[in-house]
Formats: structure tokens, sequence, C-alpha cells
């Protein structure tokens, strides 16, 4: 074992005290960097102090995927632009880096964490690196380093620097041994993707430094986001967005999956209000840490119906990816969201219809099924 490293479990050991697994303030060894008897034993972690009513400074890791832009315009509108800074590995186009402040970090180089979250008083994260769940499976290295790793090092900072920390969840995260119509919160989780094993990981991980480090963790599990104008990558639910570019412009659509595999979905615009919600919840309302939000389950068949109410010459043909619909086929056809509608009042918005309406319209189409009325 390397020095530090050595030195760091051998200090991890002495701050861990008695193995009773309740919460103390002592951090994991890593936060505390190489010398961690150089802090005084009362240093306040919290490297930036804001009372309540500050607004919160905001982080957003893996910002230019699906998500990211769309959280960053959502969170700029209540937070401010300026409170709200977007990152990623790679170059945003002009549009996005004019949008507001983005700045490059590597969730895999855990000192450049810290430096942003200590240079720009960070005091939200949501973190939304992650490889997706077919991609995963084509680079399991990869999904490994960017999903388990890059989440211990946001794990880490967050605690060090006392962020309240929203880490996003998936149906991916159950099984074929799940039950799965509907899936509730606390059941049996045997994922059989990387990405599944990695976010089963990702709840399980931030509920342990919830109770043990005192960490605000906040975490969802989200059905397939569908989005108009982001693309999602890699993922087992991709169809449910391209189905509607490819209806516009070509007025016909080849699907990966079954026509009949039900999976639960989500429009955008819920998902990110569910987001902002949960973060937003007074901690004593949440009587868990990781929960389930439903909105709608379709088919790849009944979606194609619905779409073609608008435009009626659409058309859809069926060319099966076996790995995709091997996915599909063990993941949840709807999740049992009770206890978020409970706890912190979640209410979806869109169900099927508004969803194709609103993705058909924002893609241009001339949406015929209003002419026809
Ligand atoms: C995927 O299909 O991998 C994602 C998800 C459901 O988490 N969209």
């Amino acid at each position: 074992m390397p020095a530090v490293r050595m030195l760091q479990h051998v200090v991890g050991q002495l701050l861990l005290g008695p193995g009773c697994g309740c919460r103390t303030s002592a951090l994991p060894a890593r936060s505390l960097g190489a010398s961690p008897w150089q802090i005084p034993a009362n240093a306040n972690f919290h490297s930036a102090s804001f009372s309540e009513t500050d607004q919160p400074r905001v982080l957003i890791t893996g910002g230019l995927g699906q998500l990211g832009v769309g959280l960053a315009n959502f969170l700029r509108k209540r937070f401010g632009k300026d409170n709200v800074i977007l990152s990623d590995i790679r170059k945003p186009p002009d549009h996005i880096f004019q949008s507001g402040p983005c700045i490059y970090s590597d969730i895999l180089d855990y000192k450049n964490l810290r430096e942003i979250v200590v240079n720009n008083g960070i005091t939200w994260l949501f973190h939304y690196s992650a490889l997706l769940s077919a991609v995963g499976e084509a680079n399991v290295s990869l999904a490994k380093a960017v999903n388990i790793t890059g989440l211990h090092n946001v794990l880490d900072v967050a605690v060090e620097h006392g962020l309240r920390l929203f880490v996003p969840s998936t149906i991916g995260a159950f099984g074929p041994t799940s039950p799965q119509d509907p899936t509730p919160d606390l059941c049996v989780q045997r994922p059989r993707t990387i990405y599944g094993v990695s976010k089963v990981h990702a709840e399980l991980m931030g509920e342990y430094y919830h109770y043990r480090y005192g960490l605000d963790f906040r975490c969802l599990r989200y059905p397939g986001i569908i989005s108009a104008d982001s693309q999602p990558g890699g993922g087992t639910t991709d169809y449910a967005v391209q189905i509607f570019h490819d209806a516009v412009k070509n007025g016909k659509f080849e699907c990966n999956l079954k026509p009949s595999t039900r999976l639960p979905m989500m429009y955008i615009d819920d998902c990110l209000r569910a987001t902002l919600e949960v973060m937003e919840a007074p901690a004593e309302s949440l009587s868990m840490r990781t929960y389930n939000i439903n909105a709608m389950s379709f088919t790849p068949e009944e979606l194609a119906q619905e779409v073609h109410k608008h435009i009626p010459e659409f058309q859809i043909t069926y060319n099966v990816d076996s790995a995709r619909q091997a996915i599909a086929d063990g993941w949840p056809v709807s999740l049992d969201d009770s206890n978020a509608r409970k706890d912190w009042k979640w209410k979806h918005d869109f169900d099927l219809p508004e969803l194709v309406t609103t993705m058909l319209n924002f893609h241009g189409s001339d949406t015929r099924i209003a002419q026809a009325n």
C-alpha cells in the first residue's frame, strides 16, 4: 500500500471510533487530505458560511449531458444566473457558454473538484456525470471509473464542504428479480448492467454518508426522461426521444425495442421540477433519502399511435437491438412513488397526450390533430 494511502487508512481507522454505525462528525480519511493531523479537531469544514436565506451556489457536474443544460436554465431562473455553474470535461457550444457560468471539471480529479467547490463557494452539487445503460455495457471499465470512482470523489468533496448533494438514480437500479409493476422504493435490487450496479452503489453510499457523516444526500430514481432540446446519450429509453425527431423530419422511425416493451417515462419539465422540489424539501419531511418518481408508462406501439394522431402518415418499424431489449426486459413497468407524493407532495403534470403534443410542437410539427378537430 503506498505510504499516503496507508497513513490515510490508519487515520481513518482511528477516526472511525467504535463500530456502532451511529452518526459521528469524523470525516472519511480522504476528505482530510494527506495531513489530517494538522487540521484542528474543531475545524469548520464548511468553507463558506451561508445563512438560510442566501441563495444556494450550485455546481452541476456532467453538465453537457441530456439534463444538465435544462437544469441549469431552470435553476438560474430561481437562483440567478451567476449562482449556477455548469461543468463538464467537454467544451460547450457558444450558446451554452454565453448563457451563464460554464467551467471545466473532471470528477475523476479530486483536487480539481475541491478547487472548484472552494473557489466558487459551492453549497449545492448536482452530480449528473454518468455513463448510461447501453453505453456502459459497451465500456464497463469507463463506466466503473466515471459512475463509481467519480461518485466517491463527489461524496467526499460534498461531506468535506458541507454541501447538499443530489445524485440521480434510475429505473435501471432495479433488475429482473425486483417487483416490476409497480416497483416500490424498498425491494430487491439486483440490476444486471454496470449502470444499474453503479446506481445502487450510489444510493447506498449516499445514504451511508448521510447516516454516518451527516451528508445532506438526496436522490431520485428517474424514469426514462424525454427532452425536446437535448439528446440522450447511450440509454435504453433513448428511442422515446429519437422518435419525435424522426417523425417530424422523415415521417417514420425505426425502433430498437419490441413494440410491447412498457417502461416508465417522464417529460423533462416534470423531472427538473421534481429535482428542485426534493432539494428544497425541509429535511424533516424526508422519510428516506432515495425516492422513486413516476409519471407515465407506455410501449413503443402506444407512443407511435399517439404520434400518429398528429402526423397521420407516420410509420414505425422495428429492428430490435437484443442488448437493449434484454436491459429493458429487466426494468420496472412502473414505479410506486407514493412516498414522494406523501412526503414532499410530488405530482407530475405530463401524461402521454401532453408529452406528445409538447414534443411535436417543439420540433415544429404542424400538429395535424389540431386541424382535424
Ligand atoms: C437509460 O436508458 O439508460 C436511462 C435511464 C432510464 O436511466 N435513460
